[in-house]
């Protein structure tokens, strides 16, 4: 390494000393055995990429989801068991420093087996009865 690219270097590490501001407008969306993530993109010039934390009850013992940094500011965290999530995601630059968490969301993501049984239990009601069956559950199957 020349004697330059340590000065490049050092630059960087009082360029990086600074952590991102932590990110904002986090919404957590649920999917089949999966949550949608997205939240507002970071603009700082040393930003490098953002980490997604899970955890099972709010405010703490959250753990990271993803495994390198993501790269845009939404993510999906799939394969997830019946439960409710709490979500907070954080910015990190190029020096590794981290932010402090986002706003926390949380959501409970469906479930397969459920969603067929509520499917049947539809069509059946809407043999047996002839008045409008109640709009919100629709919702559910797009
Ligand atoms: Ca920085
Ligand atoms: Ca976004």
């Amino acid at each position: 390494m020349t004697g330059k690219q340590i000065n490049v270097d050092d630059v960087l590490v009082i360029w990086n000393s600074v952590p991102p501001l932590e990110p904002t407008g986090l919404v957590a969306t649920p999917g089949i055995e999966q949550v949608t993530l997205d939240w507002d993109d970071n603009t700082e010039r040393d930003f490098n990429g953002y980490n997604v934390y899970r955890g099972l009850t709010s405010g703490s013992g959250y753990t990271k989801a993803n495994g390198s940094l993501v790269a845009t500011s939404n993510y999906t965290d799939a394969g997830l068991p019946d439960a409710t999530y709490y979500y907070v995601v954080t910015a990190v630059d190029l020096g590794s420093n981290e932010s402090g968490y986002s706003n926390e969301d949380n959501t409970t993501p469906l479930v397969e087996k459920a969603r067929s049984i509520s499917v049947a239990a539809e069509v059946g009601m809407q043999s047996r009865y002839t008045g409008s069956f109640p709009p919100p559950l629709e919702q559910e199957f797009d």
